[in-house]
Protein backbone atom coordinates (compact mmCIF):
# COMPACT_ATOMS: atom_id res chain seq x y z
CA UNK A 1 0.00 0.00 0.00
CA UNK A 2 1.07 3.55 -0.97
CA UNK A 3 2.13 5.79 1.77
CA UNK A 4 1.63 9.45 1.47
CA UNK A 5 5.00 10.52 1.73
CA UNK A 6 4.42 14.09 1.98
CA UNK A 7 1.85 13.95 4.29
CA UNK A 8 4.13 11.55 6.18
CA UNK A 9 6.75 14.16 6.23
CA UNK A 10 4.93 16.94 6.94
CA UNK A 11 4.30 15.20 10.22
CA UNK A 12 7.66 14.82 10.97
CA UNK A 13 8.53 18.23 10.86
CA UNK A 14 5.99 19.38 13.25
CA UNK A 15 7.77 16.51 15.58
CA UNK A 16 5.54 13.85 15.58
CA UNK A 17 7.66 10.91 16.30
CA UNK A 18 5.46 8.45 14.88
CA UNK A 19 6.20 9.96 11.15
CA UNK A 20 9.51 9.87 12.39
CA UNK A 21 9.91 6.02 13.08
CA UNK A 22 7.93 5.75 9.77
CA UNK A 23 9.92 7.58 7.32
CA UNK A 24 13.13 5.91 9.03
CA UNK A 25 11.57 2.42 8.27
CA UNK A 26 11.22 3.10 4.66
CA UNK A 27 14.20 4.39 4.09
CA UNK A 28 15.48 1.55 6.01
CA UNK A 29 13.92 -1.19 4.58
CA UNK A 30 14.41 0.31 1.18
CA UNK A 31 10.37 0.93 0.58
CA UNK A 32 9.90 1.26 -3.17
CA UNK A 33 8.71 4.81 -2.25
CA UNK A 34 12.51 5.69 -1.15
CA UNK A 35 13.23 7.48 -3.61
CA UNK A 36 10.30 9.90 -2.81
CA UNK A 37 10.92 10.21 0.10
CA UNK A 38 14.31 11.25 -0.37
CA UNK A 39 13.20 13.92 -2.92
CA UNK A 40 11.33 14.89 -0.27
CA UNK A 41 13.49 15.34 2.44
CA UNK A 42 16.84 16.91 0.11
CA UNK A 43 15.75 20.30 0.43
CA UNK A 44 14.88 20.70 4.13
CA UNK A 45 18.25 18.74 5.00
CA UNK A 46 21.12 20.18 6.60
CA UNK A 47 19.96 22.30 9.77
CA UNK A 48 21.42 18.96 12.27
CA UNK A 49 24.68 18.48 14.04
CA UNK A 50 26.03 15.16 13.42
CA UNK A 51 28.16 13.78 16.12
CA UNK A 52 29.77 10.35 15.69
CA UNK A 53 30.24 8.09 18.92
CA UNK A 54 32.63 4.89 18.39
CA UNK A 55 34.80 3.31 20.58
CA UNK A 56 35.20 -0.44 21.85
CA UNK A 57 32.24 -2.90 22.97
CA UNK A 58 31.33 -1.66 26.46
CA UNK A 59 33.28 1.55 26.69
CA UNK A 60 30.32 3.73 27.65
CA UNK A 61 29.23 4.84 24.21
CA UNK A 62 25.22 4.74 25.33
CA UNK A 63 26.27 6.16 28.72
CA UNK A 64 27.69 9.19 27.15
CA UNK A 65 25.55 9.67 24.66
CA UNK A 66 22.48 9.55 27.09
CA UNK A 67 24.31 12.17 29.14
CA UNK A 68 25.08 14.43 26.39
CA UNK A 69 21.46 13.94 25.31
CA UNK A 70 20.44 15.22 28.54
CA UNK A 71 23.22 18.31 28.65
CA UNK A 72 21.85 19.03 25.22
CA UNK A 73 18.31 18.96 26.47
CA UNK A 74 19.24 21.12 29.36
CA UNK A 75 19.86 23.64 25.99
CA UNK A 76 16.74 23.43 24.76
CA UNK A 77 17.98 21.21 21.58
CA UNK A 78 16.17 18.72 19.95
CA UNK A 79 18.07 15.28 19.83
CA UNK A 80 17.94 12.06 17.44
CA UNK A 81 19.71 9.40 18.55
CA UNK A 82 21.24 6.62 16.28
CA UNK A 83 22.41 3.58 16.94
CA UNK A 84 23.97 1.56 14.51
CA UNK A 85 25.33 -1.94 14.47
CA UNK A 86 26.94 -3.36 11.61
CA UNK A 87 27.71 -6.80 12.73
CA UNK A 88 24.57 -7.95 13.63
CA UNK A 89 21.56 -8.64 11.03
CA UNK A 90 19.40 -8.28 14.46
CA UNK A 91 18.03 -4.89 16.11
CA UNK A 92 18.17 -6.67 18.76
CA UNK A 93 20.71 -7.02 21.54
CA UNK A 94 21.78 -3.34 21.47
CA UNK A 95 17.96 -2.09 21.34
CA UNK A 96 17.68 -3.66 24.15
CA UNK A 97 20.48 -2.03 26.67
CA UNK A 98 20.50 0.97 24.68
CA UNK A 99 16.44 1.21 25.64
CA UNK A 100 17.60 0.75 29.67
CA UNK A 101 20.24 3.25 29.40
CA UNK A 102 18.17 5.82 27.32
CA UNK A 103 14.91 4.70 29.63
CA UNK A 104 15.10 8.94 30.72
CA UNK A 105 14.75 10.26 27.26
CA UNK A 106 12.50 7.38 26.02
CA UNK A 107 9.43 9.44 26.66
CA UNK A 108 11.03 13.26 26.20
CA UNK A 109 9.39 14.46 22.97
CA UNK A 110 12.29 16.31 22.05
CA UNK A 111 14.20 13.02 21.58
CA UNK A 112 14.26 10.08 18.91
CA UNK A 113 16.20 7.34 19.18
CA UNK A 114 16.40 4.74 16.76
CA UNK A 115 18.72 1.55 16.59
CA UNK A 116 19.80 0.11 13.11
CA UNK A 117 21.04 -2.79 12.63
CA UNK A 118 22.88 -3.43 9.31
CA UNK A 119 24.32 -6.44 8.36
CA UNK A 120 22.83 -7.89 5.51
CA UNK A 121 21.95 -4.81 3.59
CA UNK A 122 23.10 -4.33 0.25
CA UNK A 123 26.16 -1.42 0.88
CA UNK A 124 25.67 -2.65 4.62
CA UNK A 125 26.17 0.99 7.17
CA UNK A 126 27.09 3.40 4.27
CA UNK A 127 23.49 3.06 2.93
CA UNK A 128 21.32 2.96 5.33
CA UNK A 129 22.96 4.93 8.30
CA UNK A 130 23.00 8.71 5.94
CA UNK A 131 19.63 8.54 5.25
CA UNK A 132 18.32 7.73 8.58
CA UNK A 133 20.43 10.91 9.91
CA UNK A 134 18.20 12.72 6.89
CA UNK A 135 15.43 11.89 8.11
CA UNK A 136 15.72 13.25 11.37
CA UNK A 137 17.40 16.44 10.25
CA UNK A 138 14.71 17.11 8.43
CA UNK A 139 12.29 16.32 11.43
CA UNK A 140 14.16 19.34 13.15
CA UNK A 141 16.62 17.17 15.47
CA UNK A 142 19.51 20.12 16.23
CA UNK A 143 21.66 17.60 16.96
CA UNK A 144 21.53 13.84 15.74
CA UNK A 145 24.11 11.93 17.98
CA UNK A 146 25.04 8.15 15.78
CA UNK A 147 26.65 5.79 17.94
CA UNK A 148 28.26 2.74 16.23
CA UNK A 149 29.22 -0.51 18.35
CA UNK A 150 32.31 -1.45 17.76
CA UNK A 151 35.57 -0.38 16.18
CA UNK A 152 35.85 -2.57 12.99
CA UNK A 153 36.28 -0.58 9.69
CA UNK A 154 32.48 0.14 8.92
CA UNK A 155 32.47 1.77 12.29
CA UNK A 156 35.73 3.94 11.30
CA UNK A 157 33.75 5.06 8.37
CA UNK A 158 30.30 5.99 9.86
CA UNK A 159 32.44 8.11 12.29
CA UNK A 160 34.48 9.67 9.98
CA UNK A 161 31.78 10.98 7.77
CA UNK A 162 30.04 12.48 11.05
CA UNK A 163 30.17 16.48 11.45
CA UNK A 164 32.71 15.77 14.31
CA UNK A 165 33.87 12.40 15.40
CA UNK A 166 34.20 11.65 19.31
CA UNK A 167 36.33 8.03 20.22
CA UNK A 168 35.83 6.58 23.19
CA UNK A 169 38.42 5.15 25.30
CA UNK A 170 38.67 3.66 28.68
CA UNK A 171 41.55 3.35 30.80
CA UNK A 172 42.99 0.15 30.46
CA UNK A 173 46.06 -2.08 28.18
CA UNK A 174 45.92 -2.30 25.22
CA UNK A 175 43.20 0.69 24.43
CA UNK A 176 45.48 2.54 22.60
CA UNK A 177 47.05 -0.05 20.50
CA UNK A 178 43.58 -1.28 19.55
CA UNK A 179 42.55 2.32 18.10
CA UNK A 180 45.96 2.79 16.27
CA UNK A 181 45.01 -0.28 15.02
CA UNK A 182 41.40 0.02 13.71
CA UNK A 183 42.87 3.50 12.39
CA UNK A 184 41.05 5.23 15.24
CA UNK A 185 43.84 8.05 15.76
CA UNK A 186 43.04 9.24 12.39
CA UNK A 187 39.29 10.06 12.83
CA UNK A 188 38.68 11.73 16.24
CA UNK A 189 38.44 14.96 16.36
CA UNK A 190 37.70 14.42 20.20
CA UNK A 191 38.53 11.33 22.65
CA UNK A 192 37.18 10.77 25.70
CA UNK A 193 38.83 8.77 28.19
CA UNK A 194 35.79 7.58 29.90
CA UNK A 195 35.41 5.53 33.31
CA UNK A 196 37.57 8.24 34.17
CA UNK A 197 36.50 7.02 38.32
CA UNK A 198 39.10 3.85 37.14
CA UNK A 199 42.47 3.93 38.04
CA UNK A 200 44.66 4.52 34.93
CA UNK A 201 42.59 7.13 33.49
CA UNK A 202 45.58 9.84 33.56
CA UNK A 203 47.59 7.68 32.26
CA UNK A 204 45.49 6.78 29.37
CA UNK A 205 44.74 10.09 28.26
CA UNK A 206 48.45 10.79 28.36
CA UNK A 207 49.28 8.11 26.41
CA UNK A 208 46.57 9.33 24.39
CA UNK A 209 47.98 12.86 24.15
CA UNK A 210 51.13 11.17 23.09
CA UNK A 211 50.19 9.38 20.39
CA UNK A 212 48.37 11.81 19.24
CA UNK A 213 51.28 14.17 18.91
CA UNK A 214 53.30 12.55 17.05
CA UNK A 215 51.45 12.18 13.99
CA UNK A 216 52.47 14.79 11.48
CA UNK A 217 53.13 18.16 12.30
CA UNK A 218 50.31 20.31 11.79
CA UNK A 219 50.37 23.55 10.03
CA UNK A 220 49.20 26.63 12.09
CA UNK A 221 45.21 26.53 12.51
CA UNK A 222 44.50 22.91 12.04
CA UNK A 223 42.81 21.16 14.59
CA UNK A 224 44.54 19.59 17.40
CA UNK A 225 42.11 17.13 18.62
CA UNK A 226 41.16 17.14 22.44
CA UNK A 227 40.85 15.04 25.02
CA UNK A 228 38.50 15.10 27.95
CA UNK A 229 38.34 12.81 30.70
CA UNK A 230 34.59 11.84 31.97
CA UNK A 231 33.11 9.47 34.24
CA UNK A 232 29.62 9.15 32.33
CA UNK A 233 27.53 7.24 34.57
CA UNK A 234 27.86 10.09 37.19
CA UNK A 235 27.39 12.37 34.22
CA UNK A 236 31.02 13.85 35.10
CA UNK A 237 33.10 15.65 32.45
CA UNK A 238 29.92 15.68 30.03
CA UNK A 239 29.99 19.68 29.75
CA UNK A 240 33.93 19.17 28.76
CA UNK A 241 33.01 17.21 25.88
CA UNK A 242 30.17 19.42 24.85
CA UNK A 243 32.36 22.35 25.15
CA UNK A 244 35.09 20.28 23.15
CA UNK A 245 32.18 19.13 20.54
CA UNK A 246 31.56 23.49 20.10
CA UNK A 247 35.08 24.13 19.92
CA UNK A 248 35.44 21.68 16.76
CA UNK A 249 32.28 22.72 15.34
CA UNK A 250 32.87 26.58 15.42
CA UNK A 251 36.68 25.62 13.90
CA UNK A 252 35.21 23.97 10.48
CA UNK A 253 32.57 25.80 10.18
CA UNK A 254 35.16 28.69 9.87
CA UNK A 255 37.69 26.75 8.24
CA UNK A 256 35.30 25.17 5.95
CA UNK A 257 35.77 21.76 6.64
CA UNK A 258 32.27 21.42 7.93
CA UNK A 259 30.90 21.74 4.25
CA UNK A 260 33.85 20.01 3.04
CA UNK A 261 33.13 17.18 5.37
CA UNK A 262 29.68 17.03 4.28
CA UNK A 263 30.16 17.60 0.82
CA UNK A 264 32.31 14.12 0.77
CA UNK A 265 29.90 12.88 3.10
CA UNK A 266 27.29 13.17 -0.20
CA UNK A 267 30.16 12.03 -2.50
CA UNK A 268 30.41 8.65 -0.37
CA UNK A 269 26.41 8.52 -0.25
CA UNK A 270 26.50 8.75 -4.16
CA UNK A 271 28.62 6.75 -4.75
CA UNK A 272 27.35 3.44 -2.15
CA UNK A 273 23.88 4.29 -3.83
CA UNK A 274 25.82 3.83 -7.34
CA UNK A 275 27.61 1.02 -6.73
CA UNK A 276 24.43 -0.67 -5.13
CA UNK A 277 22.11 -0.14 -8.25
CA UNK A 278 24.93 -1.57 -10.71
CA UNK A 279 25.48 -4.35 -8.60
CA UNK A 280 21.92 -4.99 -8.33
CA UNK A 281 22.21 -4.94 -12.35
CA UNK A 282 25.09 -7.28 -12.67
CA UNK A 283 22.82 -9.77 -10.48
CA UNK A 284 19.97 -9.53 -12.58
CA UNK A 285 22.60 -10.10 -15.68
CA UNK A 286 24.27 -12.87 -14.24
CA UNK A 287 21.04 -14.77 -14.53
CA UNK A 288 19.64 -12.94 -17.75
CA UNK A 289 21.14 -14.07 -21.19
CA UNK A 290 23.22 -10.57 -21.82
CA UNK A 291 26.24 -12.43 -19.92
CA UNK A 292 25.96 -15.85 -21.40
CA UNK A 293 26.26 -14.34 -24.83
CA UNK A 294 28.94 -12.61 -24.02
CA UNK A 295 31.03 -15.36 -22.41
CA UNK A 296 29.79 -18.08 -25.78
CA UNK A 297 31.70 -14.86 -27.84
CA UNK A 298 34.58 -14.92 -25.65
CA UNK A 299 34.96 -19.02 -26.05
CA UNK A 300 34.57 -18.77 -29.68
CA UNK A 301 37.31 -16.60 -29.76
CA UNK A 302 35.14 -13.19 -30.93
CA UNK A 303 35.96 -10.62 -28.68
CA UNK A 304 38.18 -10.52 -25.34
CA UNK A 305 36.74 -10.77 -21.67
CA UNK A 306 37.97 -7.22 -21.49
CA UNK A 307 35.85 -5.79 -24.86
CA UNK A 308 33.38 -7.72 -23.37
CA UNK A 309 33.33 -6.38 -20.04
CA UNK A 310 33.54 -2.89 -21.54
CA UNK A 311 30.18 -3.77 -23.59
CA UNK A 312 28.86 -5.22 -19.93
CA UNK A 313 29.39 -1.90 -18.28
CA UNK A 314 28.13 0.03 -21.11
CA UNK A 315 25.08 -1.79 -20.96
CA UNK A 316 24.45 -1.93 -16.98
CA UNK A 317 24.25 1.79 -17.76
CA UNK A 318 22.27 2.29 -20.51
CA UNK A 319 19.73 0.18 -19.98
CA UNK A 320 19.13 1.15 -16.38
N1 LIG B 1 32.77 2.76 36.31
C1 LIG B 1 32.17 3.32 35.25
N2 LIG B 1 31.30 2.58 34.53
C2 LIG B 1 30.72 3.15 33.46
C3 LIG B 1 30.98 4.48 33.08
N3 LIG B 1 30.28 4.75 31.97
C4 LIG B 1 29.60 3.64 31.66
N4 LIG B 1 29.86 2.67 32.56
C5 LIG B 1 29.29 1.30 32.58
O1 LIG B 1 29.89 0.54 31.56
C6 LIG B 1 28.97 -0.41 31.03
C7 LIG B 1 28.88 -0.27 29.51
O2 LIG B 1 28.33 1.00 29.20
P1 LIG B 1 27.62 1.30 27.81
O3 LIG B 1 27.26 2.72 27.83
O4 LIG B 1 26.56 0.32 27.55
O5 LIG B 1 28.80 1.03 26.82
P2 LIG B 1 28.72 0.96 25.21
O6 LIG B 1 30.02 1.44 24.74
O7 LIG B 1 27.52 1.66 24.73
O8 LIG B 1 28.58 -0.60 24.98
P3 LIG B 1 28.17 -1.34 23.60
O9 LIG B 1 27.05 -0.57 22.99
O10 LIG B 1 27.78 -2.69 24.05
O11 LIG B 1 29.41 -1.35 22.76
C8 LIG B 1 27.67 -0.14 31.74
O12 LIG B 1 27.53 -1.06 32.78
C9 LIG B 1 27.82 1.26 32.27
O13 LIG B 1 27.06 1.49 33.42
C10 LIG B 1 31.90 5.24 33.87
O14 LIG B 1 32.21 6.40 33.62
N5 LIG B 1 32.47 4.59 34.93
MG1 LIG C 1 25.93 0.94 23.42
Amino acid sequence: MAVDVPGLVAQAREGRPRAVARLISLVEGASPQLREVMAELAPICGNAYVVGLTGSPGVGKSTSTSALVSAYRRAGKRVGILAVDPSSPFSGGALLGDRVRMGDHASDPGVYIRSMATRGHLGGLAWAAPQAIRVLDAAGCDVVLVETVGVGQSEVEIAAQADTSVVLLAPGMGDGIQAAKAGILEIGDVYVVNKADREGADATARELNHMLGLGEARAPGDWRPSVVKTVASRGEGIDEVVEALEKHRAWAEERGTLTERRRRRAAHEIETIAVTALRERMGELRGGRRLEELAERVLRGETDPYAASDELVAGLTRES
